[in-house]
């Protein structure tokens, strides 16, 4: 039986090689779900759960639970506007009269994707949805008295959460896990004495069947607007004491240990154009019978070995103040206030490796700009899939750190947003191959938002090509680049091949276009020329690996050459679109024409300092402020720079303590007390942007060579990092002095050659026979 089988791997997959205690902790219950309450996760379920003593209080969704789409409104038609592109030529015309008024004025009027609102929908997004809750446990514990020893954790190590406290002389605790490989949650509560539960769910959608059956408790319900169908069980198979149900209430009287085995599952799947999976109760029974041969503790290993063998593959130890010993809430307010503590940027790091290992898995859904938590039907920007920055940075760190399988929820998401993509791309601009604008929702909405500026971006699509090249750049894997990679970037490279335009010097320009949600309509916004630059230039060494020399190639190589490259401005600066017309003053959260610097390579230090020179002038005008994924954005163009102690000072900007929860688009970014990033509101990708941040300090790989310690700050002295991955498939462990690189580990296949940068030489090396090359 598998449970038994894994029983041994625990102790090989247990042993972590961090010396930083990884535990967020805090010495009292959370009283508010977005900036206490603290993580859990499977991959498909997201829960976050508050600790309170007298009731626990445990909210949770399923990535795939959305509002809206083509079983809400019998008109969603993916945001598409037939005959748009008519509009086009005149929209063109107009901007070479210079008449950027009307031409602005034409966009809004005719290149706006539809959408219907109203009320009958759950979400202010209408017909184009939202991520959903699914709704909340409460689980009454009968004791009274005084709690004392409180303790919240979630330990990064183990993967394991947990509650603890005394009451009297009686010891209570319970422990908390996602487990992937059984789709479980569970939830285990013990305690010295036995001790009487009582059990609710809560749900805003609407109930279907409710019932209690064998040892489950069962919930069937159905999102109001498009009626997708979902159930979620509760198992109480492995709970001693008396069970008994009344009136939507679990009891469960005298138990000594009470594991609460919880599934969820939805009728979504996603597959255009119907998104429709009418087998999923049959699915979800599957789930709970394989799960129903484990108990507890089989649970846990399976878990424990899973989660351990994705998070022990990189290990993180920065020399210097380690303050673990305070409860985190505390460490940030000190760190805050100036207190060196290298622990926590530790913690801070391993914390986003942690939510990419609990939020994204094979098979579930791509993570949305909240991961997998979302407590609302009505959440912030939809919980939705965001592509002018938000979502990309979500998953920076999956290659980087090592969970390259992680990634594949959000590749997968790319692939099935082609099709849709195509029919946009046709509708609005007559165009080939495939775009995707700045919202993407569950349903393949690819076309441009329903307003402008902000909705306008066709470069999504280009963008999300990147994540596809890097997943083969990172893997090697050249089966996945032949057969879903190259077909999925070339559509999006070919949408630009049609949509750029010459202007009046012969080169290619993007008309109309707008930076993302900043400035107005421009004949050439940097972004997207960046954007088509390197789709093209990574289909160019996607055929070279492929061994492809056609028409496509020939024609990608010459439009790459003869876009407009990035220029120099008036005041040196980077110009954010073809027009000079960029602000000094401007502190702008999105710093898009940076593009080609991070996460593009189209900007070096060493191939075109110029433009780096250039890059920096208009940093350095945008500040060290901003939104939260803004700070972390910044902290990777400036380890691009190799600054890194400006790369510090941003990344301690993204760690600035935030209370407030309301939403604010302007300078208000940092990191709540349960270290989720603070947009305002929660948002990943600050959470994730921060980790590709220290690993783009502390190791780069975009020139072709393998830069270790590319921009170390001052207060990184020494220390070591194991097991980060570099483009070619490498893995790379790095120990380092006094700022110095004093040992390290290159490891990949047998043989294999390429060219390491180590205390700022360039050396060529080679693996040997075990593929292994030591320095
Ligand atoms: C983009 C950003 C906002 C926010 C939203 C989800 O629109 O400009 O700051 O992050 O995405």
């Amino acid at each position: 039986m598998k449970f038994k089988a894994l029983l041994f791997l625990i102790s090989i997959y247990s042993y972590s090689q961090d010396k930083h205690d990884l535990t967020l902790w805090y010495s009292q219950p959370a009283t508010n779900w977005m900036t206490e309450a603290l993580p859990i996760g499977n991959g498909y379920i997201g829960a976050m759960f508050f600790g309170g003593v007298q009731e626990e209080h445990i909210q949770f969704s399923e990535g795939t639970l959305w509002s809206g789409g083509p079983d809400s409104n019998p008109n969603y038609n993916f945001g598409i506007k037939e005959g748009a592109y008519k509009y086009l030529p005149e929209v063109r015309a107009l901007l070479k009269e210079g008449k950027t008024r009307e031409a602005d004025q034409l966009v809004k009027a005719k290149f706006t994707g539809a959408i219907e609102t109203g009320l009958r929908y759950n979400s202010e997004f209408g017909d184009y949805g939202a991520q959903q809750t699914m709704g909340d446990f409460f689980i009454k514990v009968n004791h009274t008295g005084e709690a004392s020893n409180y303790k919240r954790s979630l330990n990064l190590k183990t993967g394991l959460a947990e509650v603890s406290y005394n009451i009297g002389d009686k010891s209570y605790k319970r422990t908390y896990f996602g487990d992937y490989p059984s789709k479980v949650m569970v939830y285990h509560f013990e305690a010295d004495v036995k001790t009487d539960y009582e059990i609710r769910f809560r749900s805003p959608h609407a109930r279907v069947r409710e019932y209690f059956e064998g040892d489950n408790y069962i919930f069937q319900g159905k999102v109001a607007d498009n009626g997708m169908g979902f159930e979620t069980i509760l198992s109480l198979k492995r709970t001693d004491g008396d069970i008994s149900y009344k009136n939507g209430v679990v009891y469960v009287k005298g138990a000594k240990a009470m594991n609460l085995v919880h599934i969820a599952d939805t009728a979504f799947e996603l597959s255009y154009p119907d998104y429709n999976n009418p087998n999923f109760r049959s699915e979800n029974r599957e789930v709970l019978n394989h799960a129903d041969s484990a108990s507890y503790n089989d649970l846990k290993q399976e878990y424990r070995s899973d989660y351990g063998k994705l998070f022990n593959r990189v290990s993180l130890n920065l020399h210097g103040a380690d303050f673990s010993n305070d409860p985190t809430d505390i460490r940030l307010k000190n760190y805050a206030d100036g207190h060196q503590d290298t622990g926590l940027e530790t913690l801070f790091f391993q914390y986003g490796r942690y939510l990419m290992i609990s939020g994204s898995r094979p098979n579930t859904m791509s993570m949305h700009l909240q991961g997998k938590w979302n407590d609302a039907t009505n959440p912030a920007w939809a919980a939705d899939y965001h592509s002018n920055i938000n979502l990309q940075m979500i998953y920076w760190p999956a290659e980087l750190t090592n969970l390259s399988e992680c990634h594949e929820p959000f590749l997968d998401y790319i692939e099935s947003l082609v099709k849709p993509g195509e029919l946009a791309a046709k509708a609005y601009f007559n165009a080939d191959g495939w775009m995707a604008n700045t919202m993407c929702n569950a349903f393949g909405y690819t076309s441009p938002g329903w307003g402008i500026p902000w909705g306008f971006f066709p470069g999504g699509a280009g963008w999300f090509s990147q994540h596809l090249w890097d997943h083969y750049d990172f893997t090697n894997d050249k089966e996945f680049l032949q057969d879903k990679a190259f077909p999925i970037m070339k559509e999006s490279a070919r949408f630009w091949i049609s949509y750029l335009t010459e202007d009046e010097n012969g080169k290619l320009v993007s008309v109309p276009s707008y930076s993302p949600e900043h400035g107005g309509i421009s004949s050439g916004a940097s972004m997207d020329h960046q954007i088509a630059w390197d789709v093209l230039n990574n289909c160019i060494k996607a055929a070279e690996v492929l061994g492809i020399e056609d028409e496509f190639t020939r024609t990608a190589l010459r439009v790459r050459d003869n876009i407009l490259p990035p220029q120099i401005g008036s005041w040196g600066q980077l110009q954010e679109w073809k027009e000079d017309v960029d602000d000094p003053n401007n502190k702008h959260r999105h710093v898009s024409h940076l593009f080609a610097l991070h996460p593009g390579n189209q900007i070096s230090m060493t191939k075109t300092p110029e433009l780096a020179k250039a890059a920096r002038v208009s940093l350095e005008a945008r500040g060290d402020g901003g939104t939260g994924w803004s700070r972390a954005w910044k902290m990777n163009f400036w380890a691009r720079l190799n600054d890194g102690n400006r790369a510090h000072k941003l990344f301690q900007n993204l760690l600035k303590v935030v209370e407030a929860t309301g939403m604010d688009m302007e300078n208000s970014g940092g990191t709540y007390a349960n270290l989720l990033c603070t947009h305002p509101p929660f948002q990943l990708d600050g959470n994730m942007g921060g980790v590709s941040g220290i690993v783009e300090m502390l190791l780069q790989s975009q020139s072709g060579i393998i830069e270790l310690l590319p921009a170390l700050p001052d207060v990184w002295e020494s220390g070591e990092i194991k097991g980060l991955k570099a483009r070619g498939g490498f893995e790379v462990d790095i120990k380092w002095n006094n700022g110095k690189v004093v040992a390290g580990l290159i490891k990949g296949k047998p043989f294999q050659k390429g060219r390491v940068k180590i205390n700022n030489k360039v050396k060529p090396f080679k693996l040997n026979s075990k593929g292994t090359y030591s320095f």
